[in-house]
């Protein structure tokens, strides 16, 4: 029976260092009780029923929230955010100037950056559009200390996640963005992001 209002019961379908990580992170940072249930990509266990169930693409991550199953990460940070996130300062709230921007670069990271990413690390004619992009971000990092709102959001969560992979792949020459290398450090620093990363 889904819990009637009120009531809150989180679980986490997750997958150590994957996308699930950034929607781990920002359920440690929201302080929120949640369950966590690991899956084993490569036993093929998010291909089987009881997960297809929960997340018809067959993917991590998968999120419960009452009852009611989600997929996709940032579809899920948005909804954390707009549900739990405007009190603790996580997120903005609808009327204010600062959600727009808090979509607009939290879309971005998903829709636009992280397939640029991946697409650079791919093949290096690609890398002059991820420079593209990661001087736009530079350049929005200039006067501002954090992506939206003024102070650490889930945008910051987001942004960085994907960077982060971009880092690995040694595709972020720090020298030439000097606002947002200091940016995600300070992101990935954070102690809840250890958390949801050693898991
Ligand atoms: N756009 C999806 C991407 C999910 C995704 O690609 N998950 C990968 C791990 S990072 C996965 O489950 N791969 C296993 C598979 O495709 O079978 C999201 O953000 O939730």
């Amino acid at each position: 029976m889904v819990p009637s209002h009120g009531a809150m019961s989180i679980t986490l379908y997750f997958t150590p260092r994957s996308s699930s990580t950034m929607v781990h992170w920002a359920l440690e940072e929201l302080g929120l009780p949640y369950e966590r249930h690991r899956i084993d990509l490569a036993a093929g266990e998010q291909k089987r029923p009881d997960f297809l169930a929960l997340n018809p693409n067959g993917k991590v991550p998968a999120l419960v929230v009452d009852g009611v199953a989600m997929f996709e990460s940032l579809a899920m940070l948005h909804y954390l955010g707009e549900r739990f996130g405007v009190a603790r300062n996580l997120w903005p709230e609808h009327a204010s100037p600062d959600y727009p921007v808090a979509l607009s670069w939290s879309v971005w990271s998903a829709v636009t950056l992280s397939p640029a990413i991946f697409r650079a690390a791919q093949e290096p004619e690609a890398r002059p559009e991820l420079g593209r992009l990661l001087a736009m971000l530079d350049a929005h990092l200039a006067d501002r200390p954090w992506a939206a709102a003024g102070r650490f959001t889930l945008v910051d969560i987001a942004l960085s996640s994907k960077l982060s992979v971009a880092q690995h792949f040694k595709l972020v020459d720090e020298a030439a963005y000097p606002n947002l290398a200091p940016w995600l450090a300070r992101c990935l620093e954070r102690p809840d992001r250890a958390t949801a990363v050693k898991e």
